[in-house]
């Protein structure tokens, strides 16, 4: 079987054994084919060595989030989902549910610049996730740490979720940490994932359309990003622009998909984050990384599961089902 989408210029290998038939994600650039007969996955896989020696080891400092659909237990799910080993750094305790966020105590700084230094010691970090970072103190300790001012050397793929509040409205960076994150964090990572309401927040642009993620994209630039994902699901259909800057100057690539109507989509910044990091770390280029995470994104929604009273999660391992039915263990449906 060989899943072939949206033409020939772009030869993309995905590292499940299945196209995600639902997620029909498009381009404004180019034509993607996506291959994922097994044979194609196979090859792959051998060619990567690493794959079964070795994954890539990607690591999340983010908030725990206890219903598991946002934060550092869903980013775990993302990147086990991406074959790749994932090692967190616990910024912050949320007190939640499907259905909000009712308390938010940050953590004792010195704790997580002993967690990173101790992980940095021994592992081989390919990306970086940074998600909810809860405070100034937290957001200083993490820049500190990325910028190498202690043993490690500078990290690379790193990629910034600038999380600000929760769906619900919940506060989960105060006014000192989005300076931080401004000032610090912005400058050293590889690619900063905003959705419309935290690139406002940012960048002091209201979006209403594409032109605007345009202008907040080239704003992020000017503050020192030098890739940014504008993720548009908010818009009428889901568009996330992403925009870098080359040595030719700005370029930009829309990618579009049907909006899902489904009220499994808790989690979805952080899955999409997660997931470019993971595909950062093998070794992706950045509309191939953009491209699998928001099919990824997309297909987790479209699989996501009645749980909980309020807003559901994401199926972040829907993946584990298809290979299931495959083997033919069993009758499973996804
Ligand atoms: O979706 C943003 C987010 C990130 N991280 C944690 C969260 C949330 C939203 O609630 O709780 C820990």
């Amino acid at each position: 079987m060989e899943s072939c989408i949206y033409g020939p210029c772009f030869k993309i290998v995905n590292e499940i054994f299945f196209y995600d038939p639902v997620s029909k994600v498009t381009s404004s650039l180019r034509r993607y084919d996506i291959f994922d007969s097994e044979t194609e996955y196979h090859r792959w896989a051998i060619k990567r060595r690493f794959m079964a020696e070795k994954p890539p080891v990607v690591l999340t400092i983010a908030g725990f989030d206890p219903s598991s659909g946002a934060g550092i237990t869903a980013d775990i799910k993302t990147i086990s989902a991406h074959s790749c080993y994932g090692i967190a750094c616990i910024t912050a305790m949320t007190v939640q549910s499907t259905s909000g966020v009712r308390r938010v105590e940050a953590l004792d700084p010195a704790l997580v610049t002993e967690t990173l230094h101790e992980l940095a010691a021994d592992l081989e970090i390919s990306a970086v996730h940074i998600g909810m970072l809860g405070s100034g103190k937290l957001a200083k300790a993490v820049a500190d740490f990325l910028a190498g001012a202690g043993r490690e050397p500078r990290f690379s793929n790193i990629v910034l979720d600038p999380v600000l509040r929760s769906s619900s409205g919940a506060a989960l960076l105060d006014a000192a940490g989005t300076k931080v994150l401004i000032e610090r964090l912005i400058p050293i990572s590889d690619i900063v994932t905003p959705n419309l309401d935290e690139a406002t927040a940012l960048t002091g642009i209201e979006i209403k359309d594409l032109e605007a993620m345009k202008a907040a994209a080239a704003k992020l630039h000017e503050m020192g990003a030098p890739a940014v994902i504008v993720t548009g699901g908010h818009l009428e259909k889901a568009i996330d622009l992403l925009s870098f800057q080359t040595k030719r100057g700005v370029e930009q690539e829309v990618f579009k998909a049907e909006k899902q109507r489904s009220n499994s989509t808790h989690g979805t910044g952080c899955a999409f984050a997660t997931a470019v990091a993971c595909h950062l770390a093998l070794d992706r280029g950045l509309a191939e990384a953009t491209l699998l995470a928001k099919t990824y994104v997309t297909a987790a929604i479209m699989n996501g599961q009645p749980l909980g009273k309020g807003t559901g999660p994401v199926n972040h391992l829907y993946r584990m089902n298809q290979q299931r039915r495959a083997a033919g263990t069993g009758g499973e449906s996804t």
